[in-house]
């Protein structure tokens, strides 16, 4: 997608902390981070939201999840983390490209809701 932000870092258009990537996915230090561990997830292919995912994106969503707690643990949050998608309007989504927050550090986060 031409002028999706994360699209756009995908393609080195603008820069990012990026702290991990496949041929399918990339992972970036939130710019507004939460938590000292905040990282998004995304996949390198524009989906806009789970909302819009289809059957031929369960490979790319499952390695989303598969790479979540090396990354947790590669930045610091050696003890869990939380992994968070949120999609829509209702789901509070900002930036329309599918990214998973992986949020922790050496505390507690916390209650979710
Ligand atoms: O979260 C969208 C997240 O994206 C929010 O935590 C800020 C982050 N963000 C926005 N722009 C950037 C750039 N350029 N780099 C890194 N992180 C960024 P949502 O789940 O959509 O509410």
């Amino acid at each position: 997608m031409q002028d999706c932000l994360f699209c756009r870092i995908v393609r080195g258009e603008i820069p990012a902390a990026k702290v991990y990537e496949d041929e399918e996915v990339l992972a970036f230090r939130d710019i507004q981070p939460q938590r000292p561990v905040h990282v998004l997830v995304i996949p390198k292919r524009h989906i806009t939201s789970l909302a819009h995912a289809t059957e031929a994106d369960i490979p790319v969503l499952g390695r989303m999840l598969a790479v979540a707690n090396q990354i947790a643990v590669d930045q610091g949050s050696t003890d869990g983390f939380r992994s968070i998608i949120n999609t829509g309007r209702v789901g509070g989504q900002e930036v329309m490209h599918v990214h998973m927050h992986i949020v922790g550090g050496q505390e507690p986060v916390g209650p979710m809701l």
